[in-house]
């Protein structure tokens, strides 16, 4: 199952086969867990790649068949199919590539009681040349199937290499993957995803790259580069880095991939679910340190500031090559053309298991079934439609999306993730960032009805339908999803 990379030609091409099946999985610190894993690990194999080169998978889907769905499809279903998504990556979501509307099925009962073979798919997916080099990562986006897969430990990190790990400071640092995985495991499996208190019923267990807490260790004066990684699903993270000494400063050089201008110190990094950032760090005082997150009972890792001191101190970079030019208001190609998008539940509005509707709204919502009915009893309002397309978005524009959450409740909190193309984040509840900064992914914490986002964007590239959605995955699986379409100008 290494990944090997294809010398010799143009473009390099990354194969890796990726086998999903039910493994035993040791996780240190909790115990056993029997769960759906890529290649029998928690997290999935990392994969390394440069801009312009192809990431070619096979997936092998040796799940059992799937069990039969009597509800909508906005309810759990096919949690035995998954299919691929490139969290971040900028790449075509058609064909064979980045596209979250494939379906990789497993073996029908009847199939499977003949002893057919495990099918496999292979999806294909071109970095562009010009790729910034960052870190993004990989997991499975079936409607129906996303956060039961996730919470399992199906998630595995992509790191694209390039002009900042050139950076003499970095290139001198230890380059360590952190990747925050959220189990959801009682009695040491996922339980089905049969109800809309799943959540609630099972406690997460966080692990950091398959440990409860494991330990690093970084000397005095040694300067590491960790890629953080939030593979979560229900969970927002306020990471700090406390010790006896205090706190650790993290220098950010990178949000969601995208590298910054210049690093900059924070004793606090937000990570919403599916956001990355990179970070350097520099061993102080020694003694123990651990990496928490605000909330979160146990540390996600504990750092032994220790060894002999490096003389002298590594030292941490003035400037960064930028992974994106900004983009700004003038370059808005139609200011009338603004989207806004609004993030809306309504509890106990359907009988049944999951009682819970969760909407999207705005200027581009689902039309309702019925137009002059009441929007809270109508099943379609604002629910995930696959037939319908709520976004057309036309290669070479740029346009202004706000994001708002008409949330009072801090368990619906609504992180943002359009597919495709990175946002540029403007303004957070209408206040200007200096300077604005890249994501993918925008956190919406509920609790605080009215908190909005205002993003930038570049239509750029790639045509085809994709999404936008909502990445407290439970929520995108019982329809807070929106289908987008990319054209051609
Ligand atoms: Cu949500």
């Amino acid at each position: 199952m290494a990944s090997r990379p294809v010398h010799g030609s143009a473009s390099r091409v990354l194969e890796q086969t990726l086998d999903v099946r039910f493994t035993d999985v040791s996780v240190p610190g909790h115990g056993p867990v029997t769960t759906r894993t890529y290649n029998g690990t928690i997290p999935g194999p990392t994969l390394r790649v440069r801009a312009g080169h192809t990431l070619r998978l096979t997936h092998v889907n040796g799940l059992p068949p799937n069990p039969p769905h009597s509800g909508g499809h906005n309810t759990p279903h096919r949690p035995n199919s998954f299919n691929l998504h490139t969290h971040g990556l900028h790449v075509s979501p058609s064909g064979h590539a980045d596209n979250v509307l494939r379906e990789f099925a497993p073996r029908t009962p009847e199939e499977s009681a003949a002893g057919a073979a495990e099918p496999r798919y292979t999806s294909t997916v071109h970095v562009p040349c010009d790729h910034p080099a960052g870190t993004y990562w990989y997991h499975p986006h079936l409607h129906g199937s996303t956060a039961e897969q996730v919470v399992g430990g199906m998630a595995g990190v992509i790191v694209v290499e390039g002009d900042v790990d050139d950076v003499p400071e970095i290139r001198a640092a230890a380059d360590l993957v952190v990747c925050i995985n959220e189990l959801k495991v009682g009695d040491g499996h996922v339980p089905a995803f049969t109800s809309g208190s799943w959540m609630t019923g099972v406690p997460s267990t966080f692990t950091v790259n398959g440990s409860v807490n494991p330990t690093l260790r970084l000397r005095p004066g040694e300067v590491q580069r960790w890629r953080l990684v939030a593979a979560t699903a229900f969970a927002a993270l306020r990471l700090t880095v406390t010790g006896e000494a205090g706190d650790m400063a993290l220098h950010q050089i990178a949000q969601d991939g995208i590298t910054f201008p210049t690093p900059v110190a924070r004793t606090t990094v937000d990570l919403a679910m599916g956001n990355r950032a990179d970070v350097l760090v520099r061993g102080g005082a020694p003694g123990r340190y651990e990496l928490r997150a605000d909330g979160l009972p146990g540390p996600l890792m504990t750092i032994e500031v220790a060894g002999a001191p490096v003389r002298p101190p590594m030292r941490l970079p003035a400037s960064l090559p930028p992974g994106r030019p900004f983009l700004d208001e003038q370059d808005i190609t139609d200011p009338d053309a603004d989207r806004e998008v609004v993030f809306h539940a309504d509890a106990g509005v359907f009988t049944g298991a999951f009682p819970n509707a969760f909407r999207i709204l705005g200027t581009h919502a689902t039309p309702a079934a019925d137009p002059g009915g009441d929007p809270t009893r109508d099943p379609a309002h604002g629910l995930f439609d696959p037939a319908c397309t709520n976004h057309t978005l036309r290669l070479g524009t740029v346009e202004r999306w706000t994001v708002r959450t008409d949330e009072s409740l801090a368990a619906f909190n609504h992180p943002f993730h359009l597919h495709t193309d990175q946002v540029l984040l403007t303004h957070r509840n209408g206040v200007r960032l200096d300077p604005p900064v890249w994501h993918d992914t925008l956190g919406l914490a509920g609790g605080t009805p009215g908190d909005s986002v205002t993003f930038l964007v570049r239509y750029e590239d790639f045509t085809g339908r994709t999404i936008a959605h909502c990445h407290q995955l439970h929520h995108e699986d019982l329809g807070m999803m929106q289908t987008v379409h990319y054209v051609a100008p």
